[in-house]
Parts: C-alpha cells; structure tokens; sequence
C-alpha cells in the first residue's frame, strides 16, 4: 500500500511570492491536498465547467510565478484557502467555514476567459480573467469569497444579498479578505484596505474597492444615506468597509489612505486592526440576523451599529474606548446612535 503524508512544498505563486504549500505524496506523486487545513484540495477546471482534477506534482516545487503558468494560479488558491484558515481558526476560534476543521476544494481555471470568483455554499471557483484582467486567486479575493461561506454559516439565515443587509454581507467578505491580507503578510501581497488591488480587473491596475474611501471607486457609498438600500450589494457594501477602517485605522491621513468623515462628523482615532475585526467577527456571529441592516426605522435595534456596540461592550466594557470608537466610527459614515 502507499502510504499517505502531509509535506510541505513550495510554490512560486502569481501574485503573494514564493510560499509554502500543504500538499500529500502518495508513493511518488505530490498532490494539491492539505491536510493540515482540513484536507482543502487544489483543482484544475482546465478551462471546462464540470470535472475538476486534484492537481499533482512530481518534486512538490510547484509553478513559476508566471502569471500564465497553471500550477502557479493553483499555488495562489491553495495558499489562499490555508491562510483564510488559519485566520478564522486562530484569530476567531472559527475552525473551517463551517467550524467542523473541514476544507474546502479550490477550483481554478473555470470557464473561458471568465471574469469572476465565487464561493457556491461548498467550494470555491476562480475564473483567469480576460484582457488584462489577470486569474482572480489574489489572498484578498480568496478572503472575500471564502468569508461568504463563513457568512452563511454564522448568520441563521445568512445575510440576505440585497440591499443593506447584502452591503453588510459584502463588507464581511472585503473586511476579512483583507485581514487575510494582513495575517498572511507576505511581501508581495502586503495588506492595504484596498479590495481587489492586484488582478487589474479594470484594466489600469486601480482596485475594485477601497475601503478607506469607498466612493473613489466611482459607485460605492462612502457614507450612508437612504438611497444606500437600493444599489447595489458591491456598493451598499461601502458604510460598512468605510466604518471598520475608521474604527481600526482612524479617520483622516492614515498609513493606507485618507479616510474622509461624513458630513460634519468628528474625527475618529482607531482602536487598531486586532481589536477591530474581533468586534466586526463577534457582531456577525453573536447578534447578526438575516435583515439587519446600517439604519432601520421598522426595527431600530436590529442594526450593524446596535450589534458592533453589543460586541464592544461583550469584549471591551460599556464605554470603554473600543465602544465609543464603535460610536465614532459609525457616526463618521453617517450612520447616527
Ligand atoms: N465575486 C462576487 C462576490 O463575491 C461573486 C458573487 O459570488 N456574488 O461578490
Ligand atoms: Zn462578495
């Protein structure tokens, strides 16, 4: 019989650098499957829409870092997949999207020249991208949509994907994907509150979103207002990112950007990453139900604001100042107590 290990390779990604991969021998191949996260395993679509084939390796030194080259794209989505992981796993106690210590598979190369990524309630899926758009495996998407699935596991119901409640769903996915970001930390791929930042999906290398200044995207909202509820989830996404970058970074001239407050909102000094994404995480999993939203004048408390204040105080104390930066930093979106 063969017997079955966990090794560690190496892999020349597309975008994150030279990193470690999780990978099994069996005899002497080298297989794409992690059993230290759960035996998530790494697939190639080969450009098709139905089978997926475990990618293999004959001295566990995988790809080249070219963008074209196919195990590297692959070196990405399984690195992505290890570090959302580990993030959730040793920053939240989450352990796997679905908290029984399960992977997930990871499916590059879909389709023909398509132009998204997604997670579909079971697994990941990352097209090449078309034009200059590059493959879509950057730790910040990988984070995002993995996030979904967290999403919808956390929430009774999941977040519904429309309107404010989607926008809050969608500000999950982009504040995660960049905690990811920021927990991997690779030189490559530093993180940067920017969504999106290395696949060109525009074709100027600008990002999709920014979270320290959602409207520099041209449709997203930076601050809410009662038109947020109708666009669209991607920009009714903005109060949220721009809120948790206030909340962790602060508002004004910051290391990522400068952060703009909402109307005549005061100026916010931030509590810092650490503290932040355990309010944001503790909000989605203790008190987020499916129709919360920013503001909401049928049930007042059922709202992000309310819920961030909940997990403030849990953590942190009524009126510490992690709550009142909660406050502040909801007030500089314009999203009032
Ligand atoms: N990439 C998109 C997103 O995560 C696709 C989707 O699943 N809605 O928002
Ligand atoms: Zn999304």
């Amino acid at each position: 019989f063969d017997e079955i290990e966990s090794v560690n390779g190496t892999g020349a990604s597309v975008y994150a650098g030279t990193v470690t991969v999780d990978t099994t021998l069996s005899g002497s191949t080298y297989s794409m499957i992690d059993p230290s996260h759960g035996n998530g395993r790494t697939c190639d679509m080969n450009n098709g829409t139905s089978t997926c084939t475990t990618f293999t390796d004959a001295d566990n030194a995988w790809g080249t870092g070219a963008t074209s080259n196919r195990q590297s794209a692959a070196v990405d989505a399984h690195f992505g997949a290890a570090m959302t992981f580990d993030y959730f796993k040793n920053v939240h106690g989450r352990n796997g999207i679905f908290g029984n210590g399960t992977g997930v598979p990871s499916r590059v190369h879909y389709g023909n020249a398509y132009v998204n990524a997604f997670w579909d309630g079971a697994q990941m899926t990352y097209g090449d991208g078309s034009g200059n758009a590059r493959p879509l495996v950057s730790l910040d998407v990988a984070g995002h949509e993995m996030s979904h699935g967290v999403t919808e596991n956390v929430v009774p119901g999941g977040l519904t994907y429309s309107g404010e409640s989607g926008g809050l769903n969608e500000a999950t996915s982009d504040i995660f994907g960049n905690m990811v970001e920021f927990y991997a930390n690779t030189t490559a791929d530093p993180g940067d509150y920017q969504v999106g930042e290395k696949i060109n999906i525009n074709g100027n290398n600008t990002p999709l979103r920014y979270m320290y200044n959602p409207t520099l995207d041209g449709s997203s909202h930076g601050c809410w207002s009662s038109s947020t509820n109708s666009v669209d989830v991607h920009y009714s996404s903005g109060p949220g990112n721009h809120f948790f970058f206030n909340l962790a970074e602060g508002t004004g001239a910051t290391a990522y950007g400068t952060s703009p407050v909402c109307g005549s909102a005061a100026a916010v000094v931030g509590i810092g990453r650490a503290k932040a994404e355990k309010i944001w995480f503790r909000a989605l999993d203790t008190y987020f139900v499916s129709n919360t939203r920013y503001v909401n004048s049928s049930t007042p408390s059922n709202t992000a604001r309310a819920y961030t204040l909940s997990a403030a105080t849990d953590l942190y104390g009524l009126c510490s100042t992690e709550y009142k930066t909660v406050q502040a930093a909801w007030t500089a979106v314009n999203v009032a107590g």
